[in-house]
């Protein structure tokens, strides 16, 4: 099963979307793994989007980024950093498609309410930038067998 880190932005924690985004990952079966409030120091915030260091939008996103708290958090399921992608939509609102989240959330690239990695190299990285490994939660999910081929099914 693979994991990704996702984070939901100042705008969507002010905006008052953090429970119905939260519900559409639940709604599609992936199970949260850690889940953090926190308002993220800038360093932290740097290092994250160091890949955009120098371009002419970073000082805006670090500001972006850094203004208000944010919810940090680890999910897992089948594929899901490319299909928690796929939910979220292009990082423009203007090209994401109607139903993903950003679609339906948001309007300009500058606010786009949502992170998800984009690899599972970036997804090992974010996770160990934003949580140490006893926040991250194993249990058992009851509903498996109703998600997966592979679970036993009940006879
Ligand atoms: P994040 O990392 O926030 O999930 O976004 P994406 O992975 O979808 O997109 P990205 O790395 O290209 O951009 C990171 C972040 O920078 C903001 N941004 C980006 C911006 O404000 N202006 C821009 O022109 C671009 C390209 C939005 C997301």
């Amino acid at each position: 099963m693979e994991r990704t880190f996702v984070m939901l932005k100042p705008d969507a924690v002010q905006r008052g979307l953090m429970g119905q985004i939260v519900a559409r990952l639940e709604a599609k079966g992936f199970r949260p793994v850690a889940m953090k409030f926190m308002r993220i120091p800038r360093e932290l915030a740097e290092r994250h989007y160091g890949e955009h260091k120098g371009k002419g939008f970073f000082p805006g996103l670090i500001s972006y980024m850094t203004s208000g708290p944010v919810l940090v958090m680890v999910w897992e399921g089948d594929n899901i950093i490319s299909v928690m992608r796929g939910m979220m939509g292009k990082t423009n609102p203007v090209e994401a498609a109607p139903g993903t989240i950003r679609g339906d959330f948001a309007q300009q690239t500058g606010r786009n309410i949502i992170h998800g990695s984009d690899s599972p190299e970036s997804a090992k990285r974010e996770i160990e930038l934003f949580f140490n490994d006893y926040e991250l939660l194993s249990y058992e999910a009851c509903n498996k067998v109703w998600m997966f081929e592979q679970a036993q099914t009940p006879s």
